[in-house]
Parts: C-alpha cells; sequence; structure tokens
C-alpha cells in the first residue's frame, strides 16, 4: 500500500540522458561521465505535491539506476538496482514517476550502481515552498571530489580497494592498532584522524577548481540562501565564506531553529542550508578536504569591487565556531514527536579482511540479513561503529530524528557516526517496501557496508 501524498496537479516533466562527457577544469579536459552533458546536471526544481516525470536514457557502456537522495518516495522508484528495480541496460531508458512530498528542502540524485557516483554524474534535486522568503537569493552549491579522468579512475581505486584494503589510513593513523586514543575525534579532528583513504587531485564547487572559480554574484545587504550539498565519494567537507557566518536553517532538506555558525561539516551525502547576508567586496567561498592534504575546493562572493582573494585562501572562519548535531533543533511543524519505540534494532558498522570488506552486523551486502520492520511501528536504530573511520550512515524512503531524549531531535536522512561512537536514531515506518540502509562512502558500500530495511507485508 502507498501512502497517501497530496498532489497539486502539476507535472514537472525531464529528460536525463546519461553518458560520456567532457569537462573542463580550469584548463584540464577531462573525460567522465554526467547527466546532459553537464557537472552538475541542471537542477530539477518541484514542489511538494507535483508529479515528477524523468525519463532517464542509459547512454553508458554499463548498467545504471538514478536515486532521488533523501526523498520519501514510492519504494518503486527509488532507484536501487535488484531491491526497487531491474537496472537500467545501455542504450534502454526507465521513466521515473512520482509525486514530490510534502517536505520542502535540498535533495539530490545520482546513480545507485558501482564507482558511478564518483564521476560526474550528480545534480540537485531541489524542493521549493512557495511560502518562503526569508532570503532573496537561491545559490546551490554542490562539492564533489574529483579524480576521473584525471587521476586514478573509480574503478581502479576500487579495484585496488578489494586487493589490498582500506582504512589503513592515507592520511591518518587508521585501522585499529596503536595507542588507545589515536586517530580519535577531537576538536581539531571532529571525525577522528582517517576520514578517507582516496587523494583527489582535485575538489569542485558547481564543477569548477579554484583556478576558474564558480562566481556567486550579488550585491552588499543580499540574503543568500546556499543550498550545501556533499556529492563527494570519499571525502567530508569543512565549508566556509571568508568575512561571513552562516545561518544554518535545514539539516538534509528539513527545518532547524536557525543557529548561527562560522563553519560546518558535511559528510558525503549530507545537506545544510545556510543563508548569509552579503558584505561588499569579493569573499572566499570555500570548501576543505576534512583530514586530507588535497587542494581545496574554492569559489568566490562577489558583491562588489576588490581583489579577488588569492588561490588556496583559508578563511579564519574555518577555526571558528563549528557546527555540531547538538546545535541542531527540529522546528516544532516537523519535529518527531516523543514516542516509546515499538521495535529497537541495531547495527555494528565493522571494518574486515584488512579493509577489503565493510559490514554490517558482520555481513557484506550480498549476503545481508534484512532488518525487519511492519507498517506503523516507531523504530529506534542504533548505529554503533565499531572501526576507526567514521562512516555517514544514510537510510533511503525516510526521515529520521536524530535520539536525544527531547524528542526535537532534528530530522535527518544521512548521519556521520564517528570512530568508535554510536549514534541513536528514530523513525515512523510509515514508507512501505524495502529500502537500502548504507554507508555513503562509495567505496564503503561497494565493499559491503550496506543493507536494507525491509516492511513485513
Ligand atoms: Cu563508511
Amino acid at each position: 500500500m502507498e501512502r497517501d501524498r497530496p498532489t497539486t496537479g502539476r507535472v514537472v516533466e525531464r529528460v536525463l540522458r546519461l553518458g560520456p562527457a567532457e569537462l573542463d577544469l580550469g584548463g584540464r579536459v577531462v573525460r567522465t561521465w554526467a547527466f546532459d552533458g553537464q557537472v552538475p546536471a541542471a537542477p530539477i526544481r518541484a514542489e511538494p505535491g507535483d508529479e515528477l516525470r524523468i525519463r532517464v536514457r542509459n547512454g553508458l557502456p554499463e548498467p545504471t539506476t538514478v536515486h532521488w537522495h533523501g526523498l520519501a518516495l514510492r519504494n518503486d522508484m527509488d532507484g536501487v538496482p535488484d531491491v526497487t528495480m531491474a537496472p537500467i541496460a545501455p542504450g534502454a531508458g526507465f521513466d521515473y514517476g512520482y509525486v514530490v512530498p510534502e517536505h520542502p528542502g535540498t535533495y539530490w540524485f545520482h546513480p545507485h550502481v558501482g564507482t558511478q557516483p564518483d564521476t560526474g554524474l550528480y545534480g540537485p534535486l531541489i524542493v521549493t515552498d512557495p511560502a518562503d522568503n526569508g532570503y532573496d537569493e537561491d545559490v546551490v552549491l554542490v562539492l564533489d571530489d574529483w579524480t576521473d579522468g584525471w587521476g586514478r579512475s573509480p574503478q581502479a581505486l576500487l579495484t585496488d580497494a578489494r586487493r589490498n584494503g582500506m582504512g589503513g589510513g592515507a592520511g591518518g593513523s587508521g585501522g585499529m592498532g596503536g595507542m588507545a586514543g589515536m586517530g580519535m575525534p577531537s576538536a581539531t579532528e571532529p571525525l577522528g584522524a582517517d576520514t578517507g583513504d582516496v587523494s583527489y587531485p582535485a575538489h569542485l564547487i558547481n564543477g569548477r577548481v579554484p583556478s576558474d572559480p564558480f562566481v556567486v554574484s550579488s550585491s552588499p545587504g543580499r540574503r543568500l540562501r546556499l543550498r550545501l550539498i556533499n556529492a563527494g565519494a570519499d571525502t567530508a567537507y569543512r565549508f566556509a565564506v571568508g568575512g561571513h557566518r552562516l545561518t544554518v536553517t535545514h539539516a538534509d532538506g528539513f527545518p532547524v531553529r536557525p543557529v548561527e555558525v562560522d563553519t560546518l561539516l558535511l559528510g558525503m551525502g549530507e545537506r545544510y542550508d545556510v543563508t548569509v547576508t552579503a558584505g561588499s567586496g569579493v569573499f572566499p567561498v570555500v570548501a576543505v578536504p576534512e583530514g586530507k592534504k588535497d587542494p581545496i575546493a574554492a569559489g568566490l562572493l562577489r558583491t562588489a569591487r576588490g581583489r579577488t582573494p588569492p588561490m588556496g585562501t583559508r578563511p579564519a572562519e574555518l577555526r571558528g565556531r563549528m557546527l555540531g548535531y547538538g546545535d541542531l533543533v527540529a522546528t516544532d511543524a516537523v519535529a518527531l514527536r516523543s514516542r516509546a519505540p515499538d521495535l529497537s534494532l541495531s547495527m555494528s558498522l565493522t571494518m574486515a579482511d584488512g579493509g577489503r570488506q565493510w559490514l554490517i552486523n558482520g555481513r557484506p551486502y550480498d549476503d545481508r540479513q534484512p532488518l525487519p520492520v511492519e507498517q506503523g511501528q516507531r523504530v529506534r536504530l542504533d548505529l554503533v561503529n565499531r572501526s576507526m573511520m567514521f562512516h555517514p550512515m544514510h537510510l533511503h524512503g525516510h526521515s529520521f530524528a536524530l535520539a536525544r531524549g527531547d524528542g526535537n531531535g532534528p530530522r535527518k536522512d544521512t548521519v556521520n557516526v564517528l570512530p568508535m561512537g554510536r549514534t541513536s536514531i528514530e523513525l515512523d515506518a510509515d514508507n512501505p517496501g524495502q529500502w537500502l540502509a548504507h554507508c555513503h562512502n562509495t567505496y564503503h558500500l561497494e565493499l559491503g557496508m550496506g543493507t536494507v530495511l525491509s516492511y513485513r507485508t
């Protein structure tokens, strides 16, 4: 049974062609895969209740699917191969059609097959709120770690990880050995010492490198809504705008009580909406790969004539007040009301075989034991990280609340579970189907870190 979703009667149509593309990264032309030849894809915009009809055409040499990250949509449109649909063969197509759920916010889409998420295949999906007038300009900033066509190919990286493992720590101490406390989260390393294993030659904002940056053009005093999306495969980003504070208004699409910070971290798959009141001049907009020695991603905010900040500028805000999950409080309209759980489940997150396998409850995805739920249940899910890397855990088809006893934890669909840490989430089982739950590190997922939340029928 599909749940009722109120409709506007409007239809938003779009054709998405996946295929080979060339991308100019500051003069270096790289070959990759993209939607309609563009990185990122042009945003899809719709209002709650609109019907989306998206005709996907697969021009890739391998099967694909498209997943609509964060939307509590009908299960058969969720785009998970062999769970919700058969993969779309090369040269074939699939027509996705669904009613946009009731929550306006910042979402995105990407394939759900192999290492395709580490190519140029990603795009924003913006559910607009016609009643929201809290800003003057709407700016989408998609952050991404780039290697395809420049460094090693995503497929080669995965082959290497299968052979030699990952988690040994390209950037940090990593692994399970060493002195107690080494590599654990701290004030300077909030995600721990080993945040990812892939070194990327470039990091992009809206498909651009710092030498040919994406520029937000505006005027002093304007209120900008920045929609931040981490589309990276193996990189968390620390985001800041030089000379500006960020007022966080939404986490993973859902509103929170506004909170002012200097900087914030986005794990892979996470989104934040922030508003900034533009100053006068030219300011760096930066996303620093957390815990990596890679070059940073940078764009510009330009509101007046002025000197362009030198490339590689790291504004002081990066070391200022950082957003923590504890700062996020759901607005009354979206808070998941307190209720005793009907069911408690847990996911133990582990590394095995020297990082060649990443497991949930001791099993890889291909040998998964689905987590059974029943429609109508309040479900508590404990995410227990028994490894020395953080995992941005993502649940399809639902928005959960971070559980902390006060009934007003933020609503999210992706949450960073810290090394050796534990995060509890709560959700209402109100969207029947078979729903993937997985780490949003592309390589961890391919090495097994996924399972399925399975409604009994
Ligand atoms: Cu992971």
